[in-house]
């Protein structure tokens, strides 16, 4: 009699279970439609940045960059934690291609860390060969794999060297020459593979949280040095990487290009902003602040000069000041321009007073304030970062400023994805039922559609952040962008499909 409820029972939990099993299998395909309609030569894809997913940081020959350093000082970072051992996909890279294959992933964008390939930042201190041997064999194994890969040259990891022997990007000479030296050892090694090269992610986060003492590497900016403080640093540290930037483009156009036929362009972030009050003063914020934040960019690699509203409302001197020739040489160099864009938020004009012109920061400058919540309501549900919110028509409306304002041939969508709540302290099985990701991906790749097929903007790839879970900076292993996850607490750092990644990779089907 036990014996036989035991088996009855038995019998019900293996029937169960089976339910259970379908259910999730049937779930990542019922929980929102994947039929988004995008032209049929549409490029979709992965994001991963080497620093954080990459570990094995004294490996084989890798010099230190300043994010090693950063994340080795106590309490910079959520908990200690860095990317020393990250992912460890230095090496699972092999497992993570074959895992990507499996989902259909045929776009990679992968970044490359400048101190595996030059230790020291230098030419002159000799190529790692070892670092150029790993590229070579990643990059070898993705087009084996049938999988586009796009460069990202620069995702923060500046070598630790430069930053102390020439003061990093707050140099304009050395370390853009740095830059120059890298790139074109890049273009010369990887070029006949690589057709999509982004010489920067996010010259931005680098300029103003890097250099306008904001927490984050190299963490400059700080009370008063030498070179200056946050009133100036930041600009500096903007100019130096958008002369960098132009260098590199040129050794690519005039030594790779033609025989390579591969593309280049830079990417930059911006969240979309949405006036605090129906004035036409918060009107004008808002497009100050794209401004400020984008075209400090974008205007000077489309027009060949920083915005005119920088100019005048960026006081003593401030703003760096480009010779004629750089203009000439920033004008025109990207083939495509790449968004990074995540969420949206509001923006009013400032009211509070200005402090004296050689103690204002990069926000004085801009004379906004900037909000996620109007009346105390959140423009979008919250996901796990705090300034994360999600608003997905901002999008919409952010590619077609970039449209309106600098007509580019190509748009590429680099970055785009969130954090669901509450990932990294629910059970696995619950973390990889990620509906809220399903979701906003969903939402927001439908406003990229709209923006394509019926605003006309010239949106040609998009890149989901991230390819798997990884060391988020200042916020450490916390936060999860990941379409797969990868659990920190095993071993062997295992990873599992998110039902996100299942979503992706029923939409992305159609355009393989
Ligand atoms: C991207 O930046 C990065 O390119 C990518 O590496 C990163 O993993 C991804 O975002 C997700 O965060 O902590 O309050 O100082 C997007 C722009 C820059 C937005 C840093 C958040 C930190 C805000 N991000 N910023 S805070």
């Amino acid at each position: 009699m036990i014996q036989q409820q035991t088996l009855l029972t038995r019998q019900v939990v293996v029937i169960l279970l089976l339910l259970a099993l379908i259910s999730s299998l049937i779930s990542a395909a019922s929980l929102a439609n994947t039929n988004i309609p995008f032209p049929k030569d549409f490029r979709f894809g992965a994001a991963t940045a080497a620093y954080q997913i990459e570990g094995a940081y004294k490996e084989d020959g890798r010099g230190l960059s300043i994010w090693d350093t950063w994340s080795h000082i106590p309490g910079k970072i959520y908990n200690n934690q860095t990317g020393d051992i990250a992912d460890d996909h230095y090496h699972k890279v092999k497992e993570d291609i074959a895992l990507m294959k499996s989902l259909g992933v045929k776009n990679y964008r992968m970044s490359i860390s400048w101190p595996r390939i030059l230790p020291t930042g230098l030419l002159k201190h000799g190529i790692n060969q070892k670092g150029i041997d790993y590229y070579n064999m990643e990059i070898n194994e993705l087009v084996r794999n049938g999988i586009n890969v796009a460069v990202t040259l620069y995702h923060w990891d500046l070598p630790q060297y430069l930053q102390d022997t020439y003061g990093g990007w707050l140099n304009s000479k050395e370390t853009v020459q740095a830059f120059r030296d890298f790139s074109d050892i890049c273009f010369a090694h990887f070029g006949d593979r690589v057709k999509d090269w982004i010489t920067f992610n996010e010259p931005f986060i680098t300029s103003v949280l890097g250099h306008g003492c904001n927490d984050w590497a190299p963490g400059l900016g700080c009370g008063s040095s030498p070179a200056g403080n946050s009133s100036n640093m930041p600009y500096m540290a903007a100019h130096s990487q958008l002369l960098a930037h132009a260098h590199a483009v040129k050794v690519y156009r005039d030594k790779y290009q033609q025989d390579q036929q591969g593309r280049i362009g830079i990417t930059l972030n911006s969240n979309f902003y949405y006036p605090l009050t129906n004035t036409k003063e918060d009107y004008e914020a808002c497009e100050r602040a794209l401004l400020f934040g984008f075209g400090w960019f974008a205007d000077p690699v489309f027009f060949g000069d920083y915005p005119q509203v920088m100019k005048d409302f960026v006081e003593g001197n401030r703003l760096p000041l480009f010779t004629e020739q750089e203009k000439r040489l920033l004008k025109g160099s990207v083939d495509f321009i790449g968004l990074n864009h995540y969420t949206s938020n509001y923006i009013g004009n400032r009211k509070s007073p200005l402090p004296p012109v050689n103690q204002r920061t990069f926000n004085d400058d801009q004379r906004t304030e900037g909000s996620s919540y109007k009346n105390g309501v959140p423009i979008g549900p919250k996901a796990e970062s705090d300034w994360l919110f999600v608003y997905p028509p901002g999008i919409r409306s952010m590619l077609n400023w970039i449209q309106k304002r600098y007509n580019p041939q190509m748009i590429y969508v680099t970055e785009n994805g969130v954090d669901a709540p509450g990932e990294s302290s629910m059970p696995i099985s619950q973390a990889l039922n990620d509906t809220f990701r399903v979701n906003y991906l969903h939402d927001y790749l439908t406003e990229v559609s709209n923006a394509v097929m019926q605003d006309g903007v010239n949106v040609k790839a998009y890149f989901v952040w991230s390819m798997m879970d990884n060391f988020e900076w200042t916020n450490g292993y916390s936060c999860r962008f990941g379409v797969v996850f990868v659990d920190y607490n095993s071993p062997n750092l295992t990873r599992y499909v998110k039902n996100s990644a299942k979503w992706y990779s029923e939409l992305v089907k159609p355009y393989n």
